[in-house]
């Protein structure tokens, strides 16, 4: 038994930009007399850029002091600042174990998918020299709702013609194990602190085809839908 497809989230399990955006938010924040920190930004993980801001608005306080414009010139400019940060990137940054899981993915035939919130996703997926590699891309420009809403992750199996209950799904943010278990795809996380995932892994260098396979297989054995 093997899923149908493995959909991955990009910031924290393909690469970690998490970091940049948080020097990039940090700029922005103190610009408005708003401190923010890295503990802070473990909140921000999965969340699309506007609604990043709105909750660096509530944490500072300030959440009716700008008009919808200067919001989205706050968004703007953090966003620039995040870009200019992301010229950095090259395929070093590629997390440990993604490329050669990614490979083994396609050797045994099993979709891949990329379930990202990110408008740069493509930017940076070129950068790491990925783009390629992936079966399908959901484009995050025609969400409605931010992860934990399943409605990236159900962008993602439908651009993959794949029944979300024969998928796993890989996120290293509570909003995204959220939204995979929305849409009763199989959670697997990344780090410390994740509530809900069927497999949680320290780090992307335990994210293995034999690891994943046996992880499958162990939930599966008793269902016949899947294969
Ligand atoms: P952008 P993911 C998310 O990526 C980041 O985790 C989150 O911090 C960021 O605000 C969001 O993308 C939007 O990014 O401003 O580039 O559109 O985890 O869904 O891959
Ligand atoms: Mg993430």
């Amino acid at each position: 038994m093997k899923p149908d497809a493995v959909i991955f989230d990009l910031d924290g399990v393909i690469t970690d930009t998490a970091h940049l955006h948080f020097i990039a938010w940090r700029q922005v924040a103190s610009e408005i007399g708003i401190t923010i920190d890295e503990s802070f930004n473990q909140q921000l993980k999965g969340i699309s850029r506007m609604d990043s801001l709105e909750r660096i608005l509530v944490y500072g306080g300030k959440r009716t002091q700008f008009s919808a414009a200067e919001k989205a010139a706050l968004a703007a400019r953090k966003n620039a600042c995040y870009v200019e940060a992301l010229r950095t990137l090259t395929p070093h940054a590629v997390l440990p174990g993604i490329t050669s899981l990614l490979a083994a993915l396609r050797q045994e035939g099993v979709a891949t998918g990329l379930a990202s919130v990110s408008l740069n996703a493509p930017t940076i997926l070129r950068a790491l020299k990925l783009a390629s590699q992936f079966d399908f891309c959901a484009d995050a420009a025609r969400l409605t709702h931010s992860k934990p809403d399943p409605e990236i992750f159900l962008a993602a199996c439908s651009g993959l013609g794949v029944a979300p209950e024969c998928c796993i799904g890989i996120e290293d943010a509570q909003a995204g194990i959220d939204a995979i278990n929305a849409c009763k795809m199989t959670a697997v996380g990344i780090g410390a602190g994740l509530q809900g995932a069927q497999l949680r892994l320290d780090d992307t260098a335990q994210l293995t085809w034999s690891r994943l396979h046996a992880f499958w297989n162990q939930q599966r054995r008793a269902a016949t839908r899947c294969q």
